[in-house]
């Protein structure tokens, strides 16, 4: 629902300004009372507060460490070796990436098959996003010239459909025309 919001940009300035609005708040009430209200120095006796800081502090601590432990298996580095380690049958997908072309082997894409993306750049560095028919970037890697192993990312698609392919380092003159499609077929069994 909140998709089209978040693909057009203004998703992001309304969080922002949700974010800001409440602190612009605190910050003009407070000039004003120390402007026209009460400009003698407060009187407020700090260490009352202290167990109030330290819970706070407490609960910011837990909601970093929380927010990372829930979401740290969305790392592509986390669940690609999660999926490498899983047993499942990997379809290997192999490419190569130039100035302004990838090209890949020939490969069967299945939903709900993890595969394997490797890639190698043949002569600078270049970008290989893959994209959801809807526009939303799912991963990205990037391919950095001579090495000696390729790059690789394993991802399990679960919607069939046709994918697009973009570099997303800038490569060169050519760069916005680097992209391809991947098309992933419905899963036989
Ligand atoms: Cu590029």
């Amino acid at each position: 629902m909140l998709d089209s919001l978040f693909l057009s940009g203004w998703g992001a300035f309304g969080m922002v300004l949700f974010l800001l609005i409440p602190f612009l708040f605190v910050f003009f009430y407070v000039v004003f009372r120390k402007s026209f209200v009460d400009s003698n120095p407060g009187t407020t006796d700090a260490k009352k507060y202290v167990r109030l800081e330290g819970m706070w502090i407490g609960l910011v601590v837990l909601v970093f460490v929380g927010v990372n432990i829930a979401s740290i298996g969305y790392m592509p580095t986390v669940s690609t070796a999660k999926a490498a380690t899983s047993g499942q049958d990997i379809i290997d997908v192999n490419f190569t990436a130039k100035s302004w072309v990838f090209d890949f082997a020939e490969a069967t894409i299945e939903v709900g098959r993890p595969v394997r993306f490797s890639g190698k750049s043949l002569d600078t560095m270049h970008g290989f996003a893959v994209y959801h028919p809807s526009g939303k970037v799912l991963f990205t890697m990037m391919l950095m010239p001579g090495m000696e192993k390729p790059t690789s990312l394993i991802h399990t698609f679960t919607e069939p459909g046709t994918y697009t392919v973009r570099c997303l380092e800038y490569c060169g003159i050519a760069h916005h025309e680097m992209r391809d499609e991947i098309v992933v077929i419905k899963g036989t069994g």
